[in-house]
């Protein structure tokens, strides 16, 4: 194990219990990731709230670890060769806590890559699609005359629940029988989109039966009931 008061961000964000892995997040569509994920697998960590309201994400601390200034992050003392291991953006993550605990993800094969496709597809398309989504519909960007942007990325969300929809039909999980890191992924994405971007009339969210059939699923399991709400708001 390694000591984590090298690490400065353990300045800001003190480590009661230094020999668990830190979290550094918020309970957002990407935060979330790695909170269910780290729920599912049952791995002692130690979550810090990272708060915008205060632009905690900004702050030299977080920078030193995450320079690209956005959450989810984590600080593993019981990283790779008894090294600590730091990490930011949550695929990267969830492969990460996924080969650790050997949980969640093929360790080869088929099965492996096919989950990794899914999560890319995930960070590539759905993150960032429903996101600016989000922008143009709910926030600053819904007061925009030009309804072109928003109406680009509503099209391309669709697609995009299209293209899982279908691949839902007659499988319980995106990998079939496997539930694993690329639902952690998508997931929350989906029900974000509807609950807090309120945009379920938007997309026709009714057209994507399969999607709503496993996101209710998804929503029911006690790890991702509890990983919703960490770190829990000051
Ligand atoms: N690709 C990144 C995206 C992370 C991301 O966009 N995080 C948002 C919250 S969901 C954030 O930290 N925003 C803060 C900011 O942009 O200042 C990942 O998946 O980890």
């Amino acid at each position: 194990m390694s000591d984590l008061s090298a690490f400065p961000i353990t300045r800001k964000w003190p480590a009661k219990h230094p020999e668990r892995l830190q979290l550094y997040s918020l309970p957002t569509p990407n935060g979330v990731k790695v909170s269910i994920m780290l729920e599912e697998t049952g791995l002692p960590y130690e979550p810090h709230l990272v708060s915008f309201d205060t632009n905690d994400q900004l702050s030299e601390a977080f920078l030193s670890l995450a320079p690209n200034n956005k959450i989810p992050a984590i600080l593993d003392p019981n990283g790779p060769d008894g090294n600590a291991q730091a990490l930011f953006e949550s695929g990267a993550i969830l492969i990460y806590l996924a080969d650790k605990t050997g949980q969640l993800l093929a360790k080869s094969g088929t099965q492996r890559y096919e989950t990794l496709q899914w999560l890319m597809w995930q960070m590539g398309g759905v993150g960032p699609m429903f996101g600016q989504l989000g922008f143009f519909h709910k926030f600053a960007g819904s007061s925009y005359e030009d309804k072109r942007p928003r109406d680009r990325f509503v099209a391309e969300s669709q697609r995009l629940l299209g293209v899982l929809d279908q691949h839902l039909q007659g499988r319980e999980w995106i990998m079939g029988d496997d539930y694993s890191i690329a639902d952690i992924a998508v997931f929350p994405w989906v029900r974000n989109l509807i609950g807090f971007y309120e945009a379920a009339d938007l997309v026709g969210f009714e057209k994507f039966p399969q999607v709503k059939r496993v996101l209710e699923r998804f929503v029911q399991r006690p790890a991702v009931v509890r990983g919703l709400n960490i770190p829990a708001r000051g």
